[in-house]
């Protein structure tokens, strides 16, 4: 665990870290305009930066240490109090992957069957992107990679098909956790949107309950758009955790807090790599931890 957060980007953590030790002691002159600009460069957003830098200040810290702690707490407590635990309970569970195209979802899947393998799920791989052959082939190639099977439809088929049918073999064959890549879209397509609400509904109909886990696949990298790809993925299907893909890459992670406050929906993994192992259940206090070092260091 300590090894996926110190793979948070650390242009990410020095940001925070340099940042503060620059605007001095919080009984320093200006200290709370520098944090807040600091929050909104780590895209925050100019709003919630605000309201954090008001909060801190009004609990009166008086050294460094103290602020940092405080920053902590108030952002853990704006961020989603929702459960973080993936809602796989049931067997077989159908975990939903979707998001924008080149978010992360086809290897957020391959990275999450080989932690589920390994904790006894016998997880299946579903490739439900089925307009390009390469993307089926590379949901293959990962769940090679994870020693999971992979249910694949034709190139060109019906992807709510394929989940049907997919999910319906999972309870034959005991399969524990059902996992479905699906093709990248953007949240302002109708016409695909709705193509994934089918996929969702039709696997309700397969197997009662699913998708048990509607997961939006978010590229970290992308900062403040990714909170209106989660509002428009949302008016077509109840997103019940976000995954924050490529965070060993970009210095905008903040931007999850900013989701999580507005639309109060918890940040479930976070992806910080391509290996199979570089998959993590989110933690708020590790996330808001890692902003200002591995260790939680400020100016050291
Ligand atoms: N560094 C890093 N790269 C990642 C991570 N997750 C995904 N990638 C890379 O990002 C690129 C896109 O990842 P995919 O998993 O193919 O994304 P996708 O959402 O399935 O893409 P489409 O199916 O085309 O919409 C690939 O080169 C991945 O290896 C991550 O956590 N860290
Ligand atoms: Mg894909």
């Amino acid at each position: 665990m300590t090894s996926i957060w110190s793979k948070v980007a650390s242009r990410t953590r020095g940001l925070f870290v340099e940042g503060l030790r620059a605007a001095g002691t919080p009984l320093s002159p200006g200290f709370y305009e520098q944090l807040e600009e600091l929050l909104i460069a780590g895209d925050v957003g100019p709003v919630l930066a605000a309201d954090l830098a008001r909060r801190v200040r009004e609990r009166r810290p008086r050294t460094l240490e103290v602020a940092r702690e405080a920053l902590i707490e108030e952002m853990s407590a704006i961020m989603s109090s929702q459960p973080r635990a993936l809602f796989i309970d049931a067997r077989p569970s159908c975990v939903l992957l979707y998001g924008v195209n080149g978010s992360g979802k086809t290897t957020t899947a391959g990275k999450l069957a080989y932690l589920l393998a390994a904790d006894g799920f016998a997880p299946l791989v579903v490739a439900a992107d089925t307009y390009r052959a390469a993307a089926i082939e590379q949901m293959q190639a990962w769940a090679e990679r994870a020693g999971v099977p992979c249910f694949a439809g034709r190139p060109g088929g019906d992807p709510a098909a394929v989940v049907f049918d997919a999910l319906q073999m999972a309870a034959r064959r005991g399969h524990g956790v059902v996992l479905v890549d699906t093709a990248g879209r953007l949240q302002t397509q109708q016409n695909l949107l709705n193509e994934l609400a089918k996929v969702a509904r039709v696997a309700g109909k397969a197997l009662p309950g699913a998708p048990h886990e509607s997961l939006l696949v978010l590229d970290g990298n992308l900062g403040q758009s990714s909170l209106s790809q989660a509002r428009g993925f949302g008016t077509v299907l109840p997103v019940t955790g976000l995954v924050l893909a490529k965070m060993d890459g970009t210095a905008r992670g903040g931007a999850v807090i900013a989701i999580e406050a507005e639309l109060g929906v918890p940040t479930k993994l976070i992806g910080v790599g391509e290996g199979p192992a570089d998959l993590a259940a989110f933690d708020v206090r590790r996330f808001a931890a890692s902003l200002f070092g591995e260790n939680g260091e400020v100016g050291g």
